[in-house]
């Protein structure tokens, strides 16, 4: 049963209109890449949808509902309020819309920082978050072109551009962000030229 028109409803509601456009478009760029790599495209799509649900709840709040359902934030992710929402979100789907696919829990969980040993489905959802329709940063095409050639490449790219901006803003980077990068990076050259 596809409860996607009902999670919409909700997410209307929850989300600013701009938020709610992302939330449509990173869910169709989800099934483009879903089917271009081989994974189901209404699990992908339904996992984009969803992956900012809590993104315009105030931080305060997020942090109260992660700590009554027993989260433990790490020193990396407790001062770091631009991560609650993946956090909180993956709570939050299985909680309040009943997701059971741990795939998809966890597509939503790492969904900004990205990971080691990334599932197929949380490559395209972290990707997907990228290219999505509206997105109109310098670069996009370049990166748009990536997640067509390699998801790999394409998780490269973009928290290469990612890491450089937190770096220039004298921010925290988590471990997971940079793992990520590291993992995907790894693959590239093992499979690539070796310089
Ligand atoms: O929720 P979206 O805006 O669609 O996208 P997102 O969930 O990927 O969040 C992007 C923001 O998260 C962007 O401002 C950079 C920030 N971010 C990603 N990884 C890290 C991070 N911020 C910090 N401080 N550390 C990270 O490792
Ligand atoms: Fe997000
Ligand atoms: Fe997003």
């Amino acid at each position: 049963m596809n409860r996607d028109n009902e999670f919409k409803e909700i997410l209307k509601n929850r989300l600013t209109e701009k938020r709610y456009i992302h939330s449509l478009n990173v869910a169709d760029s989800a099934k483009k890449l879903a089917r271009l790599y081989g994974y189901d495209e209404e699990i992908a799509y339904t996992a984009g949808l969803i992956h900012d649900c809590c993104k315009d709840t105030p931080a305060g709040l997020q942090l109260s509902y992660m700590l009554e359902n027993g989260v433990e934030l790490s020193e990396y992710e407790l001062g770091v309020a631009k991560l609650y929402h993946s956090i909180c979100g993956s709570v939050f789907v299985k909680k309040e819309f009943g997701i059971d696919n741990q795939d998809i829990i966890n597509a939503v969980r790492y969904h900004t920082t990205g990971r080691k040993n990334m599932s197929l489905l949380e490559k395209i959802i972290f990707i997907a978050d990228f290219i999505s329709d509206e997105r109109d940063y310098n670069g996009v095409e370049i990166m748009r072109e990536k997640a067509v050639k390699s998801l790999d490449e394409a998780i490269v790219e973009g928290l290469s551009f990612t890491i450089k901006d937190l770096i220039d803003q004298g921010r925290i980077i988590h471990p997971d962000t940079l793992d990520a990068y590291n993992d995907a990076m790894m693959k590239i050259l093992n499979t690539g030229d070796n310089k």
